[in-house]
């Protein structure tokens, strides 16, 4: 995903081209422009909310930089990272915001939902009380995110199910239907999962509408990623883009 596997396609779109005629110039020109808007990435504003030490930052962590970290500390207010995958045609770069589930943080949320256009509400299936502050974070995006939000019910730890496992996954999932969430059971720890997870997210979000979306407003608002589409994490220790062929889809 990476300007390597952009240029080949753009340089062959521009010599499929006949040499002289105006028509045939003009052809160029918006074949061009097409294949590259195609390689474009198309930005998607994605939210993680949960209780707690559920797992939103290993999650993360897995579907960025493939790796776990045993003891992973607290998140403080939030954290942001990035990472492309490709479906299809299509490159998409996911803008996360990993939100902290203590709840002196819980005021901040809405900051970080506005405009998403996906969220992945986490519980843990070893701690049934999770999976009630996963419910009560899914009904207040219902009530004031955005109205075609795409939300997944993740229940994380699923390495633990043999020995600690305290919500059955048949009434987490009957509930995530009823609810209209996408539903999985992952390991962070494992990788079970993960990487299907926000595959299955980017399947559900309607592309074309962002797409035709950020052809109105322009490159870089569409998304209403806003402030979030500005960061540039590849400098900062806070996140980075996943290396070369590391990609999450
Ligand atoms: N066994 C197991 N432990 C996990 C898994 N995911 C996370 N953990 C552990 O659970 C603890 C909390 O993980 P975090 O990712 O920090 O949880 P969080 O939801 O981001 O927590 P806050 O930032 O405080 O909201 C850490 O010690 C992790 O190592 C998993 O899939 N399996
Ligand atoms: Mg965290």
């Amino acid at each position: 995903m990476s300007a390597p596997s952009q240029t080949p396609a753009a340089a062959g779109a521009a010599s499929n081209t006949p040499s002289s005629t105006a028509p045939s110039a003009s052809t160029t020109n918006a074949d061009a422009s097409s294949a590259a808007a195609a390689l474009k990435p198309i930005q998607v504003k994605l939210v993680l909310l949960g209780e707690a030490a559920v797992g939103k930052s290993s999650l993360v962590l897995r579907f960025v930089n493939n790796e776990f970290q045993e003891n992973k500390e607290p998140t403080i207010g939030a954290a942001f990272l990035t990472q492309k995958c490709k479906l299809d045609d299509k490159i998409i770069k996911f803008e996360i915001w990993d939100t902290a589930g203590q709840e002196r943080f819980h005021s901040l949320a809405p900051m970080y939902y506005r405009n998403a256009q996906a969220a992945v509400v986490v519980y843990d299936i070893t701690k049934a009380a999770s999976l009630d502050k996963a419910k009560s974070w899914v009904k207040e995006l219902q009530r004031q995110a955005n109205p075609n939000i795409v939300i997944a019910l993740v229940g994380n730890k699923l390495d633990l199910a043999a020995t600690s496992r305290a919500v059955p996954a048949e009434e987490a999932s009957a509930y995530a239907t009823e609810a209209g969430l996408l539903f999985a059971e992952a390991s962070a720890k494992t990788g079970d999962n993960v990487m299907d997870v926000f595959t299955e997210i980017a399947k559900k979000i309607p592309l074309e509408q962002l797409l035709a979306s950020r052809g109105r407003a322009g490159a870089s608002g569409a998304s209403g990623a806003g402030a979030a589409g500005r960061v540039d994490l590849n400098a900062g220790p806070g996140g980075r883009n996943a290396p070369q062929g590391q990609c999450g889809c």
